[in-house]
């Protein structure tokens, strides 16, 4: 349970039941009265908590989001808007729960999880797929998309590479990846040695590495080095590669907010089911039917 917060009650007692999303003013009609003077909920002794990250979020009108402005995931406009298939979905059902907006914050993927943890960011909404190390330290959402996993190669591909087996059995190959990455999981996990990893720290430099020869692949999402493929011809993209996990995320919140997690699964199940979230996915080139009967269980139990 969230642990109750009498400063962050009045600051949304300030804001009113009726600033906030139908779901939040219900829940505090449940747990309040509201004055007939003032107007002021005033909510009722002893009554269950406001779900903590929302109720903070619908007070002080945005939730800050952790991205890597990695498209279709996550993008970050040039003035500071932050889009992409996860935040828009983000977006859109934070909205309907009472909170007006997002704030992108850039982090690196292996730091969102400390990022969140130390309350640098509200939530990480950012492809962040979900293993089983991940999801014993934050708490996910239901999934909002399922994707897959490829290598950028040479134009030829002329080490033939297209499995996680085909760089276990070859060891002079060096794959790109970026640090603490899902694609960095997978290779660690399969047992391919750290000294064959080319650790990148953003995208562009992942697939330069390849056209440099300091790398005989980089790996990473099939709909990332899509984008990437738009603005350079330099590699090509393989096939989605058979032996990796199954791929996918939802927005990660504090592991404390389960009321919050709750409330926002609720929202989210009745979102998947609307034209709007197909709309979004459609629009980052996700298939938006792609993540039906997927539950975080499941991509929980993804090794790594
Ligand atoms: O979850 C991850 O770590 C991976 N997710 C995306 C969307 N891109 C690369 C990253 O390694």
């Amino acid at each position: 349970m969230t642990s109750y917060d009498p400063s962050r009650r009045r600051l949304l007692r300030g804001v009113g039941a009726a600033a906030v999303g139908a779901p939040l003013a219900g829940w505090l009609a449940a747990c309040s009265e509201t004055d007939p003077e003032t107007g002021q909920v005033e909510p009722d002794e002893g009554d269950s908590d406001i779900p903590g990250v929302l109720g903070r979020g619908a007070s002080q009108g945005y939730l800050t989001v952790a991205i890597f402005n990695e498209p279709p995931y996550t993008k970050l406009e040039p003035d500071g808007t932050v889009t992409g298939a996860e935040p828009d979905v983000l977006r859109a059902v934070l909205q309907k729960l009472g909170v007006e907006d997002i704030r992108g914050e850039r982090v690196e993927y292996e730091s969102m999880i400390p990022a969140l943890q130390a309350g640098r960011v509200d939530v990480i909404a950012a492809g962040l797929f979900m293993k089983q190390s991940r999801c014993a330290e934050v708490l996910y959402s239901e999934p909002v998309i399922v994707s897959t996993e490829s290598f950028a190669v040479p134009p030829g591909n002329p080490k033939d590479i297209t499995t996680v087996q085909d760089v276990l059995d070859n060891p002079d190959l060096r794959i790109a990846v970026l640090p603490g990455g899902f694609e960095q999981g997978i290779l660690q996990e399969a047992g391919v040695p750290d000294g064959q990893q080319v650790i990148v720290r953003d995208n562009v430099t992942g697939v330069e590495s390849i056209g440099a020869g300091r790398a005989d692949a980089f790996f990473l999402p099939t709909l990332s080095l899509e984008g990437l493929a738009e603005d350079n011809d330099d590699f090509e993209i393989t096939d989605v590669i058979e032996d990796a996990p199954k791929t996918g995320s939802g927005a990660a919140f504090e592991q404390s907010e389960t009321d919050a997690v709750s409330m926002y699964n609720d929202e989210l199940a009745k979102f998947k089911n609307s034209q709007e979230f197909a709309d979004i996915m459609d629009k980052w080139g996700f298939d938006p039917e792609a993540v039906e009967g997927v539950t975080s269980e499941e991509l929980c139990a993804n090794e790594g």
